[in-house]
């Protein structure tokens, strides 16, 4: 704790990598915890196109369960820590995999939502369209474009890419300097890409530091595992915590 602490400290350059742990002490259900589950349909099998295509009113049901219970949360000490330690450093860049906006919301700023955003909807016909609708509950659902067409959720599901424009901004982060500390909170790691960032860090001299009550693909390779609570645990390491 002591060595992340004074490393961050002295940091010019941190990324920082979330996953829907950081926002489990804020009350919101992790993807592949038990919480997790929505009326016994896997997310797996919900978060994707195919499924919107077979039940588009089924997957908006669960989206509008998930606002509604969304709306309700507040930013946790981890998302505030991770605030903090925005102000403090030089070259900061937080991606998150979270689709819940509590980042945004405890004050970050440098933020990318790999993921897209539950709070934004999409026109099925001009995917370009895109906008931000925080009303809870939904009316009508499936809510529509202004064009009349059906709107989807502005997130990235399962069998899709992910945005582009954002995999640039995330790269030319990391070719512009090599960060001292790379911070995964709260994911499972799951995807390549997650753990080709954090892999990133053990290849450019950086530290990569894991915060997660489980171990996971990253705890092989980090250099400090710190095994616990991000809400807990970030607020310790972040100099004002
Ligand atoms: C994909 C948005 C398929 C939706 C989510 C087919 C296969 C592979 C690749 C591709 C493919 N088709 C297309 C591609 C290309 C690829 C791409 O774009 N590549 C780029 C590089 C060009 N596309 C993808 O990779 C897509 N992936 O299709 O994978 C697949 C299918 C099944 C299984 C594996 C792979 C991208 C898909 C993105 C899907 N969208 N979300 C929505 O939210 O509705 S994914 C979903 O999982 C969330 O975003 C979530 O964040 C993410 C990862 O999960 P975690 O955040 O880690 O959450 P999880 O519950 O898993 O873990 C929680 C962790 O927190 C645990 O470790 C737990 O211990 C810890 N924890 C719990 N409490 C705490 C805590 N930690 C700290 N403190 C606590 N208190």
């Amino acid at each position: 704790m002591d060595r992340v602490r004074e490393k961050l400290a002295a940091a010019r350059r941190v990324a920082v990598i979330t996953g829907a742990g950081v926002s489990a002490e804020s009350g919101v259900p992790t993807f592949r915890g038990k919480e997790g589950l929505w009326r016994n349909f896997n997310p797996m099998e919900l978060a994707t196109p195919e499924a919107f295509e077979r039940d588009a009113k089924l997957v908006w049901e669960w989206y509008d369960w998930r606002r509604e219970l969304l709306a309700k949360c507040q930013p946790n000490p981890a998302h505030e820590a991770l605030a903090q330690l925005e102000e403090v450093t030089p070259h900061y860049l937080l991606i998150t995999q979270n689709v819940d906006g509590l980042h945004a919301l405890a004050g970050s700023r440098a933020v990318i939502e790999l993921h897209g955003s539950i709070w934004r909807l999409r026109c099925t016909r001009e995917p370009f369209r895109e906008w931000e609708d925080r009303t809870t509950p939904l009316d009508p659902l499936p809510p529509q474009c202004e064009c009349g067409a059906l709107a989807r959720p502005a997130v990235v599901w399962f069998g899709e890419y992910l945005d582009p424009a954002n995999f640039e901004r995330i790269e030319a982060f990391f070719s512009a300097g090599a960060p001292d500390v790379v911070l995964v909170a709260g994911t499972s790691a799951l995807f390549p890409y997650i753990q080709n960032w954090a892999f990133h860090a053990t290849q450019t001299g950086g530290m990569l530091v894991e915060v997660n009550p489980e171990p996971t693909p990253v705890s092989d390779i980090a250099h400090v595992t710190l095994m616990g609570k991000a809400g807990e645990i970030l607020p310790k390491l972040i100099r004002e915590g």
